[in-house]
């Protein structure tokens, strides 16, 4: 052994959170069926605590800055994913015009799905709305066309089919949130479930 070797019991190693391990595959985790959305008809609406609606076509999200963030992604289920390689637009751009006093986020999905988490964990180049995985079209199964990408937030914060976000004065809890898992879910913290 190592003399700088410190045992981590519940971790893989330094870059996996606490009772999370690595997986080489990318599991597919959906609450209910795989919407499809032509891109002729896709929208996606940025809607103020005021009313105000921001709206982007696909050939509007496509004209926008791409980013091409690197990142690990953490799901509750216990597997972590490392290095994973995303194309997409970030949440500061898309937010760059709009005018709130908001301090809460509630992102909507094609399908119905809905999470929550606070806006500001949306800026500073954490959140981007990603149609392209491992370089190619994001696959249906994983989103696409276009999914939220929060990978500082276990996975469930990541909304697959992403169709807008509403800003809110006051939290609401989404679809996981309402069921029990944690408001907030950061992973370094461990914070799976209402308590934790
Ligand atoms: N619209 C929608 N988004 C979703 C989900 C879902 O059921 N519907 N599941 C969440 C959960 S619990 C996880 S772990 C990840 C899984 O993403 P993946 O299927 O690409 O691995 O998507 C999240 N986003
Ligand atoms: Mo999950």
């Amino acid at each position: 052994m190592s003399p700088g070797f410190r045992g981590r019991p519940r971790s893989a190693g330094p870059d996996l959170p606490p009772g999370q391990y690595l997986t080489p595959d990318f599991p597919v985790l959906s609450a209910g069926p795989t919407p499809r959305v032509e891109l002729a008809n896709w929208e996606f609406v940025l809607a103020t605590e005021g009313g105000a609606e921001f709206r982007w076509t696909w050939d509007e999200l496509m004209g926008l800055p791409q980013e091409t963030p690197t990142v690990d992604i953490h799901c509750v289920t216990r597997w972590s994913k490392l290095g994973t390689t995303w194309q997409g637009v970030s949440l500061d751009t898309l937010l760059s015009g709009v005018d709130t006093a908001a301090r809460y986020a509630l992102v909507h999905s094609y399908g119905g799905y809905t999470t929550n988490l606070p806006l500001d964990d949306l800026r500073g180049g954490r959140a981007w709305v990603v149609h392209r995985y491992a370089d190619a079209p994001l696959p249906a199964e994983h989103g696409g066309p276009a999914r939220l990408l929060v990978p500082h937030l276990y996975l469930w914060k990541s909304a697959k089919w992403v169709r807008g976000i509403r800003l809110l004065v006051e939290d609401q809890p989404g679809f996981w949130e309402t069921a029990g898992y944690h408001d907030y879910g950061d992973p370094w913290r461990e914070q799976r479930y209402q308590g934790d």
